[in-house]
């Protein structure tokens, strides 16, 4: 008997001892999936070496797919030879760095999600109406990068109540916010709340800017953690929304592990539990997910099941000039 034998509980007679259920929905939104498209149509029209201006998405399997077939992700587009052909993820990016693409003379495709556009868009709008902007979301985040872009010179940024707190602004300053579409729907309420005491007067976004995918992945986190032992989230560590769901999990008491390879499962985390719930944050592959569900079943003999959830139908056009006919 090996050491992870030993750690395993015992199968019963039907041969399951527990349950993984799966959270519905969980992985790929549809603004990823159009990021990836549109990397790899530009691979097969146009041949490798595609550039890409930081990770496509925040996933180190799809990266790493991608870069067998020939995508080169770079951070500076001084990395990018002239001439060549460059996408931006789907974080998006600031006007200055479009700019800076179009004097090098490279030829663009935006992967950027039409839900982070919108916000671009938004932020211009207000800031035309003499609005000053309070950016709620994460310092450093290439999203808050690009959307801060969008109007540098009115534009905050707010990552908890504490800055809120000691914001100060001009006296009479209009005031308006927006945020980061993979924010802890919970945590951003909270912090909405304080900008308004503050602000009574604050404009808000026509719509939240938490994008249906952020939404529908907590709320099927929230609907599958009290019917679980342990929650495991198939993510990589710099993808803003699947630390949205560990965290989720961890507030509703449900111990959690984030991991993006099936070698990361460490079979003690299961020791005693019955039912082990998955789920995916949205840059994360659903064969990812199976390699990992495949793991967990390695470790011991268990039934999958998928939860009850939204079945997500949105999808986004490609950008012109990928089309493979032409
Ligand atoms: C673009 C915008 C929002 O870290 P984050 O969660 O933002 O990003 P990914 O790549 O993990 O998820 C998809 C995404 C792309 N979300
Ligand atoms: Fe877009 Fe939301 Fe996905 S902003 S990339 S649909 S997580």
């Amino acid at each position: 008997m090996n050491q992870t034998d030993q750690l395993l509980p015992k199968a019963s007679s039907d041969g399951a001892t527990g349950e993984i259920l799966l959270a519905q929905p969980r992985g790929f939104c549809a603004g990823v999936d159009r990021a990836i498209t549109i990397v790899e149509q530009a691979l097969q029209k146009f041949g490798a070496p595609i550039y890409v201006r930081h990770e496509i998405v925040h996933n180190a399997y799809v990266v790493n797919d991608l870069r067998s077939k020939g995508a080169v992700f770079i951070d500076d587009l001084k990395d990018v030879p002239f001439g060549n052909t460059v996408i931006f993820s789907a974080h998006g990016v600031s006007p200055a760095i479009k700019q800076e693409a179009e004097e090098r003379g490279l030829k663009i495709f935006d992967a950027t999600c039409p839900l982070v556009t919108k916000v671009h868009v938004e932020v211009g709008k207000m800031r035309r109406d003499g609005l000053h902007i309070i950016m709620i979301g994460h310092r450093g985040h290439p999203e808050v990068e690009g959307t801060m872009g969008q109007a540098p010179d009115g534009i905050e940024l707010v990552e908890n109540i504490q800055d809120v707190e000691s914001l100060s602004l001009p006296a009479n300053s209009k005031v308006a916010y927006v945020t980061q579409t993979t924010l802890s729907v919970d945590e951003t309420k909270e912090i909405v709340e304080a900008l308004k005491k503050k602000f009574p007067e604050i404009a808000q976004p026509k719509k939240q800017d938490i994008c249906y995918a952020t939404q529908n992945r907590q709320d099927a986190v929230k609907f599958m953690a009290p019917q679980v032992d342990i929650v495991i989230v198939v993510g990589s560590p710099n993808s803003s929304n699947s630390n949205r769901l560990k965290e989720l999990s961890e507030k509703l008491g449900v111990i959690s592990y984030m991991v993006d390879h099936p070698s990361q499962l460490n079979p003690e985390w299961f020791l005693g539990k019955k039912r082990i719930g998955l789920t995916a944050g949205a840059s994360a592959p659903e064969s990812l997910a199976q390699s990992i569900i495949e793991r967990i079943k390695e470790m011991g003999p268990r039934s999958v099941r998928v939860l009850d959830g939204i079945i997500e139908n949105t999808e986004f056009p490609l950008p012109k000039g990928l089309s493979l006919k032409s």
